[in-house]
């Protein structure tokens, strides 16, 4: 029995009247009667944090005192979401907190509200990043997260005439209630200049960083509460500024004013997020980035080592692991390698020995056109001195195969760092195999495909180095604290353990059986289903109906997931309205919602089409009772808090091979929707675990889109296949842009072109087909309340909690402290 519901409660709940008035008083200056929302908000925020602090001390005193091997996860992406929320509820805090608004006449939800998201991260892999640091102090794991305390996170998407615009974030405006800086650990980061090399009396080489400019990097600390066990975990997030070297050195007293304005220059590196989550592009800044995050965050932790045990290394790799979140903190690698070296003396061979006992590296793709690469040019006028480590770790690498594989040139050529010819580029993959102990995929399918494919040389190379590790979700953000609905029926039904053990949540599946179960199952998702109209109407004044299904495909748009293949499907059924064959249709309403990145014509051209066909089928009286669409603008976390609950039919219809594992598949599983997917990446473990009768599969898998490609011809399947027939008829027709002629000719090509890489013609008629099967089946609600607790019965295994653990038994060697 949690604390405040026993006379305990009425302590904590005075507690946190006083603490929030405080709040209000002393640290924001205003009195209830001057203090909005936000006011309200932060003075909230505050009174919980206090409630943290404590634990947030003492835990990091226990490590501290503990002789345990620490884990620091390097992230480029923390899509974190909101923190209030979180915190009161790992804190149990949440009843008390809204009592003690109600004194004051605020409600709880709108106070929640005010605070922005802190979207450090485009999605999957940013997301991942932040349910993990979740994990990690749920299960009192000595795991830290480093990342970049950006400015502006993810850009705001508004749509104008059914195209994104991009529209600043900027999420510290009103300052960051759950940060603390602690400029007594600023580090400083060295970029540009040239390498000095200098012998010394014994003979032995120096090389010195020189003539570099420099710049500061400070951090920000924000606690990471686990589920009500005492351990608060930390994200220290870096902010970069100038140093008064960098300002005024360079400069005479004449170009004082000139001096202070390079300020600005520094804090570039720092200022924002970029929104590429697929293709990389190759930017300067971007490079510095990485690099500004690694070298602080490694100069951080060989601080904290030297302080405690001087400049004896011996156990350094035994004692630390850094977890690479793909290739962005790759330079990790050669910056430690530097830093031992050149600031610590070690020798080459000790050196490299701790570095890869220490770094392991986690891969989140298989398209070949998100491997970053890096241009040596660019590259060694930014990093000159890691770059001469990078290729002297290349040499060495490459006589290491050559000693194993004696005279096999192509080898050499395929597994060599540096990608010759006449503009070479550094393969940050490969870089970061070499120097990791451990390299992972994050579902099993993603895993196999590594090790035939992509890595298959590292994989013969080093056999037992690729390993994998499915990934998971947080249930407390994704099921407790999104769905209260369903985690009261859970608790009452099965109880609580499923919050810090989802296996626990197998207990769930008997009461399938049970019609008066089944019956407030559905009351819950009806609940979620009105909460979600409501969503829907503020944000784009669409209405949807409750008493339709809610089909949902919400994710980053990408040709590679198929949101075309959605919408032609919607189109279908549009079709067929308009012809008057309804028969087993099932009213739906279809949500699609994501982010484009900001270069990627075609993804913006498939957001144009979901807004124009969402219109047509909108406007059209014949559809009112049959179909609705909307695409949803700016998909976030907290907008994912209110969708996931509210879906009944979660799409995940990537071309099989293509998407590593999906998260968001996890979180419409565990909130009970049904999936409709192809056998790709964590797909194929859902439907493992959910029981094939549980899921709706359809469309080719990774072997057959690989044996469909040499010979693919999408105009006979359009000319022989009716229904796709008029689908194109409609679409090259001109139905979705009456007034805007030609705009779709780019997708309409597409989809005709034998050599397109997405199939999603191959796919289509499959895909109305489940559509179908998944309409009679939502006619019988019993079957579907059946299927659908199944799946939340079977989620216990994406629990990000079961992930987390196999890091620390399989990679980290750590465990709870
Ligand atoms: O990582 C995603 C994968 O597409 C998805 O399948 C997987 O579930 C998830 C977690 O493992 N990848 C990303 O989200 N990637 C990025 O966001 C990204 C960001 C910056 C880049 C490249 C990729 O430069």
């Amino acid at each position: 029995m949690s604390d405040h519901s026993n006379g305990n409660g009425v302590v904590i709940l005075d507690t946190l009247s006083r603490e929030f008035r405080r709040h209000l008083l002393f640290s924001l200056g205003k009195n209830e009667a001057e203090s909005d929302s936000d006011y309200c908000y932060r003075a909230a925020a505050l009174a919980a944090r206090d409630r943290i602090t404590e634990d947030w001390i003492s835990t990091r005193e226990r490590i501290d005192q503990s002789d345990t091997r620490r884990v620091h996860y390097l992230s480029l992406e923390f899509l974190l979401g909101r923190s209030l929320n979180n915190a009161l509820l790992n804190l149990d805090l949440e009843e008390p907190m809204r009592k003690a608004l109600h004194r004051f006449g605020v409600e709880l939800e709108e106070v929640i509200d005010q605070e922005p998201d802190a979207g450090l991260g485009n999605g999957g892999l940013g997301r991942l990043a932040a349910c993990f640091l979740d994990s990690c102090a749920n299960l009192k794991l000595p795991v830290s997260g480093y990342g970049i305390r950006y400015e502006y996170g993810m850009f705001n998407q508004t749509v104008d005439n059914g195209r994104q615009i991009e529209g600043p974030d900027h999420w510290l405006r009103n300052g960051n209630p759950w940060e603390i800086e602690r400029h007594e650990d600023i580090r400083k980061i060295h970029l540009y200049g040239r390498t000095e090399r200098t012998s010394d009396a014994d003979g032995k080489l120096h090389h010195e960083w020189v003539e570099s400019q420099c710049v500061l990097a400070v951090p920000y600390d924000m606690p990471i509460p686990g589920y009500r066990n005492g351990t608060v975990n930390t994200l220290r997030l870096w902010k970069a500024t100038a140093t008064d070297e960098f300002n005024l050195s360079e400069f005479n007293a004449g170009s004082y004013t000139e001096s202070v304005a390079e300020k600005n220059n520094a804090e570039q590196i720092s200022m924002v997020l970029y929104p590429n989550d697929a293709s990389e592009n190759g930017k300067e800044l971007r490079l510095k980035q990485q690099y500004f995050l690694v070298s602080a965050s490694l100069q951080d932790v060989i601080a904290d080592w030297v302080k405690r045990n001087g400049e004896d290394f011996t156990d350094f790799g035994k004692k630390n692991c850094f977890q690479l979140n793909d290739t962005h903190p790759a330079c990790a690698v050669p910056e430690l390698m530097r830093l031992l070296m050149d600031e610590h003396g070690l020798e080459w061979d000790d050196a490299w020995a701790i570095t890869t006992e220490c770094m392991a590296y986690t891969n989140h793709t298989l398209l070949p056109e998100a491997l970053e690469r890096w241009s040596v040019g660019l590259f060694g006028n930014l990093l000159p001195r890691i770059l001469e480590i990078i290729y002297e770790i290349n040499e060495r690498f490459l006589a290491f195969v050559e000693a194993k594989y004696p005279g096999d040139k192509e080898l050499l050529n395929r597994v060599s760092i540096i990608e010759g010819g006449n503009n070479p580029h550094i393969r940050m993959a490969y870089l970061s195999i070499v120097g990791s102990f451990s390299v992972n995929g994050v579902a099993q399918l993603h895993t196999d495909l590594l090790k035939s494919g992509l890595f298959s040389d590292f994989d013969r190379i080093w056999p037992g180095k690729l390993n994998n590790k499915t990934n998971g979700v947080t249930q407390r953000r994704w099921l407790s604290h999104c769905n209260p609905g369903l985690r009261d029926l859970l608790t009452e039904t099965i109880g609580s353990s499923w919050e810090s053990d989802l296996e626990k949540i197998k207990d769930l599946a008997p009461y399938s059986e049970d019609a008066a179960f089944r019956k407030k199952w559905r009351a819950v998702k009806q609940a979620n289903k009105e909460r979600l109209t409501k969503y829907i109407a503020q944000n784009t004044g669409v209405q949807f109906d409750a008493s339709m299904m809610f089909d949902v495909q919400v994710k980053r748009i990408h040709e590679y997931k198929r949101q075309l293949l959605n919408i032609l499907h919607v189109i279908h059924l549009y079709d067929r309205i308009m012809r008057g064959d309804t028969e087993g249709m099932v009213p739906r309403c279809v949500l699609i919602g994501g982010k484009a990145a900001p270069g990627y014509h075609i993804a913006k051209l498939i957001i144009k089409l979901a807004n124009n066909v969402a219109a047509r089928v909108n406007a059209e009286p014949k559809a009112a009772d049959l179909l609705r669409m909307v695409f949803f603008p700016n998909y976030r976390v907290s907008a994912m808090e209110v969708i996931c609950p509210g879906t009944e039919l979660s799409e995940q219809i990537s071309t099989a091979g293509k998407e590593a594992s999906g998260t968001g598949n996890m979180k419409f599983m565990m909130n009970g929707a049904l999936t409709i997917g192809t056998l790709d990446g964590a797909n194929i473990e859902i439907r493992e675990k959910a029981g094939e009768e549980n899921f709706f599969l359809f469309g080719l898998d990774a072997k057959e889109v690989a044996e469909t490609r040499k010979h693919y011809d999408p105009n006979a399947i359009i000319n022989s296949d009716d229904d796709i027939r008029r689908i194109m008829e409609l679409l090259e027709g001109g139905r979705f842009n009456e007034n805007e002629p030609g705009i779709f000719g780019e997708l309409i090509g597409g989809l005709r072109n034998p050599g397109d890489q997405w199939l999603s013609i191959a796919d289509l008629r499959s895909f109305i087909d489940s559509q179908a099967q998944v309409a009679g089946i939502y006619m019988n609600p019993e079957q579907w309340d059946r299927m659908s607790i199944l799946n939340t019965a079977n989620s216990g295994w994406f629990s990000s909690d079961r992930t987390i653990q196999q890091y620390a038994d399989d990679i980290w060697n750590v465990g709870a402290i």
